[in-house]
């Protein structure tokens, strides 16, 4: 016999679900392997209460001692942020979590899941993964590219990772059908710098033209979702001009310790805060907020159109 889902919503995202209140997922490996304690604890909390702010209940999903959560109360949300021995789960990993009765935090391809599965339409993170430099050689494309391309879940982003190679990212993106929506600008937003130097595909300036978007795709009977790359604020980002070369740094001392896989995008990460003093990680969390307050709106609108 298949055994049960063990999954469980928080009993605030049980309720909002009832009522048809605006839910918004977030992702849970910004919180282990995206940002050092207690950064990471203080950002889940602020991204929470932006989103009440913004009316819609939040979601925080992960895998604890074999249970998928969606919603987490605050203990479990902290006992999260400060163990150091969590897994990084994608799509590939978490049905064996579940069965070894794991623990682990879920990234945008695994939220995207959790998020389906409780009839959440909206999701709010930092950057999401793509195709890293070098892929010709290493092959390494995230699973969040493949999630986006069949999973219903509209994805809020700052746009992809600018430790990635952007150019790759959005062909993949396009090739797999992702619809890539840039808030209110022409220009593809780069994570911790507002623009680039390449055109988004698609630009949307309301929410509620996202909220349309997202039914009208379902309507077309079009599996998947949509990305929806928001700028970081003025005030808060940095130059692509300056991080360029700290970027490049970063990836070539990847290379040469031999890091690869799962470890990667961590590592870029953590180099990243160091080689600019700690302004990746203040810039990182601006933009989570602000995503947060975005996918909050979108939410809203999703609900007035059941
Ligand atoms: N956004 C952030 N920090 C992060 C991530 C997103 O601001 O750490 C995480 C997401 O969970 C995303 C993952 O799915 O990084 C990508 O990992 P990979 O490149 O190994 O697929
Ligand atoms: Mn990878």
């Amino acid at each position: 016999m298949t055994p049960a889902l063990p999954l469980r919503l928080s009993p605030e995202v049980d309720a909002a679900r009832d009522a048809g209140a605006p839910l918004v997922a977030l992702e849970s490996t910004i919180l282990t392997h995206g940002m050092p304690f207690p950064q990471n604890l203080d950002t889940t909390r602020t991204v929470e209460a932006t989103v009440r702010e913004g009316g819609a209940v939040p979601a925080t999903i992960a895998v604890l001692d074999g249970v998928l959560h969606v919603g987490l109360v605050p203990d479990l949300l902290e006992t999260l942020a400060r163990r150091k021995d969590v897994a990084k789960l994608s799509r590939a990993d978490l049905a064996v979590c579940l069965a070894q009765r794991g623990t682990g935090s879920t990234t945008v391809a695994a939220t995207m899941i959790g998020a389906r599965l409780a009839g959440i339409e909206v999701f709010a993170t930092g950057g999401i993964g793509g195709v890293h430099h070098g892929a010709e050689h290493s092959f390494d494309i995230s699973a969040d590219l493949h999630e986006l391309a069949q999973t219903p879940v509209t994805v809020v982003c700052a746009g992809p990772k600018a430790i990635l190679d952007l150019p790759k990212t959005l062909e993949v993106l396009e090739t797999l059908g992702v619809p890539v929506i840039a808030f209110g600008q022409d220009s593809l937003p780069a994570f911790w710098s507002a623009t680039s130097d390449l055109k988004a595909p698609l630009r949307l300036d309301d929410p509620a033209d996202i909220a349309r978007a997202h039914r009208l795709r379902t309507a077309l009977g079009l599996p998947g979702g949509q990305l929806v790359a928001n700028p970081i604020p003025n005030g808060d980002e940095i130059p692509h001009h300056t991080l360029a070369p700290l970027i490049a740094q970063a990836t070539a001392e990847a290379e040469t310790a031999g890091i690869y896989g799962k470890a990667l995008t961590p590592f870029l990460l953590s180099r990243l805060f160091d080689l600019t003093e700690g302004r990746s990680l203040s810039a990182n969390i601006a933009l989570v907020v602000h995503n947060a307050r975005l996918a909050a709106k979108i939410a809203t609108s999703l609900a007035g159109l059941r």
